[in-house]
């Protein structure tokens, strides 16, 4: 609630969001269904009322925080691949050790590789206008949050961003909307930024981005990498590098985990950007942490999201609430209202 108004939290979404539609992603050794699909979308659509209008900042927010080699990968990726003479979904199969050796090859594969680190993130016909356009659901929230005297607001973002990085996708992401968010609250005097990421899985991208940046703080709640996605970022002992050491915060939590054990682990995180001085928030979240999830292990129910809203909005700073993760579709546009209605 704001000031005891009972005004709902204002909601940011594009339909172009929605022409991102690939086919199958690579998992476990099979081709299965991509579980990012755009019944998610319009299930949280379905679910709430009163959708505002997304507006175009351009590309200059995004290239704040992406490589402009890497936009324009992303923009012309599946007409490469048409050319190529392929049908379907691009979607590479070599991955370059990362950094080893930056060759700029021209074969649409090696670049899909040199842009990726996993083939769970294929791009369609789609892909580029449906990721421009949820990067631009973020900045429009942000620029209503600036302008409004609101307290908090939502961009349903589709497709997620928080794995992808300066340079990369992955994890179903392209663009990494917290980033651009993040960087285009600071440039308009809103900071000092925290990000607080309560996906079930790792924010890797985003960590990734400010991990040698002292001026933004990132906290992250999600399964242990040990067992889950994507495995190689999010363990306790990441606290960032040179300026930014101190101001990255991982807090893995065991498969298995419901609401009454996540709760401490929320506490600690909103204690952290409490302690280091936030003044704006960005939350990165999830319903993948749901017991209905089909991907993920964690065990939270629909109560506890307005719950969690509720410690998050008693830190009282302007938070900005962007989508990332949830597959469950059937309880997915219930528990994101639920998770609104805390606020
Ligand atoms: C934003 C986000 O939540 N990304 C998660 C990416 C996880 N990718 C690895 C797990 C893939 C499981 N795919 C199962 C598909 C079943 N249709
Ligand atoms: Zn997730």
């Amino acid at each position: 609630m704001d000031g005891g108004t009972g005004k709902a939290v204002k909601l940011f979404f594009d339909d172009r969001q929605t022409a991102h539609a690939p086919l199958r992603e690579l998992h476990n050794g099979e081709w299965v269904p991509f579980a990012e699909d755009v019944e998610r979308p319009r299930a949280i659509v379905a679910a709430l009322a009163d959708w505002q209008p997304v507006r175009d900042f351009g590309s200059a927010p995004l290239l704040a925080v992406h490589d402009a080699d890497y936009l324009a990968f992303l923009e012309r990726a599946h007409h490469d691949w048409l050319a190529a003479g392929r049908s379907g979904d691009a979607i590479g199969y070599t991955f370059p050790v990362v950094r080893r050796r930056r060759l700029a090859l021209g074969r649409i594969d090696a670049e899909l590789g040199a842009y990726s680190y996993d083939a769970g993130t294929p791009i369609a016909a789609g892909t580029w206008q449906s990721a421009y356009w949820s990067a631009q659901a973020a900045l429009t929230a942000l620029d209503h949050l600036a302008t409004s005297g609101d307290a908090h607001a939502f961009a349903l973002c589709r497709p997620p961003g928080h794995h992808a990085g300066r340079d990369y996708m992955g994890g179903y992401c392209y663009l990494n909307n917290a980033a651009i968010a993040a960087r285009a609250a600071q440039a308009r005097g809103l900071g000092p930024v925290a990000i607080l990421d309560i996906d079930y899985h790792h924010g890797n991208g985003t960590q990734d981005i400010f991990y040698a940046d002292p001026d933004v703080y990132f906290a992250s709640i999600h399964a242990d990498p040990c067992t889950d996605y994507p495995f190689y970022w999010g363990h306790a002992d990441e606290r960032g590098e040179g300026a930014g050491e101190g101001a990255n915060l991982n807090l893995p939590l065991p498969r298995g985990t419901d609401g009454n054990s996540y709760r401490p682990a929320l506490d600690t995180a909103l204690a952290a950007i409490a302690g280091w001085g936030a003044s704006f928030l960005i939350v990165s979240f999830g319903a993948d942490t749901h017991s209905s999830d089909p991907i993920s292990s964690f065990a939270l129910e629909r109560e506890d999201y307005s719950e969690l809203a509720d410690a998050i909005a008693a830190l009282g700073v302007p938070t900005l609430v962007l989508m990332e993760g949830g597959y469950a579709v059937g309880d997915l546009g219930l528990n994101v209202a639920a998770f609104l209605s805390g606020f």
